[in-house]
């Protein structure tokens, strides 16, 4: 059997549905069997690194994973911001890449660029196979080290001759590799439960590994069992509900919520699940250690310790972990009452809540989010990418579940949010897909519309306008004492938003008031198409952080 058959076939086999790609000379042979296969639905894209992003957002829409395929040289150097995107936020997604032949491999040869070795840093795995014989076990291993303890993107690069070479294959003896559950050590369980019984003021920060591993509900289960007040992260941000009483929203230095940092800076103990502890979340690190003892579950051994000392390390699955949280805590005795200090957190959430009803001309930019968390129901899930509209998106967004807040935490890259969107839709056609972006992201990857319209894909692309790169202009202002390249006027008066989102064959519009702002997303939703509203906003609003979590500097 053909080498490219066999790939589709293993493919199919590991549960692909959807593939986001560009046919090109060095991977036609794969995209003839693609092509025809019955399981998996192809999307042609406009861009390669779209699509990585829609393959990572429809698996963080959805738990399920897709795939990116493309062609050799610049094809496949345009995958590289899309793995390094889903890669640092652990999302499994397995790229595709066309290849030259292999003896023209190193020789400089049109279009022959070696993306596995590109790759190496930015993916959890890549592999250039020069040896038919071996695709069949690659691509196996492939699925396994994407799925595997902490989940990642992976790379596997085809030569032309090898798609084409013929090799044995029993489709009946070949299957998925068993991946083993990485189970807690019991004693180190009830070593974390000790720590939590002595503590005074003990919190718990539910990090995306919690959503990974599907355990969200065991780890709400425990939290109450305990009554520990819950910080998420960014990367799980709407996991725990936010109108759920313990939940005290996010932290850190950027999108923290000023409950979650004061939450946290009053906490002696704290327990990590399935978190990092990366920079926007800690700040300045000697202020976020401070004299607390941390309990760090992961399942990868490597991520603890690396950034704090952990008292009691723990390498488990999270779910897993947390069951045996849980049933130890009940073989100690009943669940616990809340402390004084907890019964307080829902009053305390309301009181600590910045303001983003502002009724102002421009519209402000919190009140686009007043109205977003007015408007959408649970059932919408949201993408960010980068800027001050992304920050603000999650400072103020209140979302209620799972894998509907869907952010490129790690990364933060412009042009991550439509064509995430456009997977996260096209995984869960039932919900709304909103990206969130400013005017300048718009336009990285703006080109993702025609994929929208073409296969009818009703996102909905919501952009401040506020004719500036006002995260940049804010660092530079504040951090250095200059602005230079950061106003963007021409996105108000010379360039059109709406006609260029009409161009693409979706509905637009531009709204300038906020009383204008819920109209318009009711005409997106009802109109079943993919819909942008350019939304015009104050250009100089300044947006909380700081670089620590004791010492946000907060702006209106
Ligand atoms: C691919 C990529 N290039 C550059 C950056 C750096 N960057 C972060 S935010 C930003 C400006 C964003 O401007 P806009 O989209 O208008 O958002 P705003 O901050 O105004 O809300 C830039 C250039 C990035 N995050 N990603
Ligand atoms: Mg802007």
């Amino acid at each position: 059997m053909k080498v490219a058959e066999i790939v589709v076939k293993i493919l199919e086999n590991e549960g692909i549905t959807a593939a986001f790609g560009i046919p090109g000379a060095g991977i036609n042979p794969v995209y003839k069997y693609l092509g025809t296969s019955k399981k998996i639905k192809h999307y042609t894209v406009r861009h390669e690194e779209a699509a990585v992003h829609a393959a990572d957002g429809f698996f963080r829409a959805s738990g399920k994973m897709a795939m990116a395929i493309c062609t050799s040289g610049p094809g496949a150097t345009n995958f590289v911001t899309g793995i390094y995107t889903a890669n640092i936020d652990s999302i499994p997604l397995i790229a595709i890449t066309g290849q030259n032949i292999t003896s023209l491999l190193g020789k400089d040869a049109f279009q022959c660029v070696d993306i596995a070795e590109i790759c190496k840093p930015i993916a959890k795995a890549t592999w250039c196979v020069t040896n038919p014989a071996d695709v069949p076990k690659v691509m196996r291993e492939a699925f396994r080290t994407a799925r595997e303890g902490k989940p990642g993107a992976v790379v596997v690069d085809l030569p032309l001759d090898v798609q084409m070479a013929d090799i044995e294959y029993d489709e009946a003896k070949d299957a998925p590799l068993p991946i083993p559950e990485v189970k807690p050590d019991l004693n180190l369980i009830k070593k974390a439960l000790d720590l939590l019984n002595e503590a005074k003021n003990p919190v718990m920060i539910m990090g995306g590994g919690v959503v990974l591993s599907g355990a969200v509900e065991e780890c709400i289960k425990f939290a109450e069992y305990m009554q520990l007040p819950v910080i998420t992260t960014y990367m799980s941000k709407g996991a725990m509900p936010d109108n759920h009483p313990l939940s005290v929203g996010c932290m850190g230095i950027q999108v923290g919520s000023p409950l979650g940092n004061r939450i946290f800076l009053e906490s002696d103990v704290v327990l990590g699940i399935g978190c990092r502890f990366t920079d926007r979340h800690t700040g300045d690190i000697k202020v976020y250690a401070g004299n607390r003892r941390f309990i760090h579950i992961d399942i990868e051994l490597g991520q603890i310790n690396k950034i704090l000392k952990a008292e009691v390390g723990i390498v488990s699955d999270a779910r897993l972990a947390l069951n045996a949280l849980l049933k130890e805590a009940k073989s100690r005795g009943a669940g616990k009452e809340p402390a004084e200090r907890v019964k307080t957190l829902p009053e305390l959430k309301k009181a600590l809540k910045r303001k983003t009803y502002y009724d102002n001309v421009p519209i402000k930019p919190q009140r686009v989010f007043y109205e977003l968390n007015k408007f959408f129901g649970e059932n919408t899930m949201f993408t960010t990418g980068c800027g001050l509209n992304q920050i603000w998106s999650g400072q103020f967004q209140e979302i209620n579940k799972p894998r509907m807040y869907l952010p490129s935490g790690g990364a933060g890259t412009l042009g991550f949010d439509i064509p995430a969107a456009i997977g996260a839709k096209i995984a869960k056609p039932e919900y709304n897909a909103v990206a969130v972006m400013g005017d300048f992201g718009f336009t990285f990857m703006i080109e993702e519309l025609a994929v929208a319209a073409k296969y009818e894909i009703p996102i909905i692309v919501i952009i401040l306008n506020n004719a500036y790169m006002s995260l940049i202009r804010q660092n530079q202002k504040y951090a250095y004492q200059f602005e230079f390249a950061v106003e963007m006027k021409e996105n108000l008066n010379l360039i059109d938003y709406v006609k260029i989102a009409e161009g693409f064959a979706c509905r637009a519009e531009r709204v300038l008031k906020p009383e204008e702002i819920a109209g318009a997303f009711e005409r997106a939703v009802k109109s079943g198409k993919p819909y942008v509203i350019d939304i015009i906003c104050e250009e100089q609003t300044d947006c909380s952080m700081g670089p620590s979590v004791a010492a946000i500097k907060e702006w209106e």
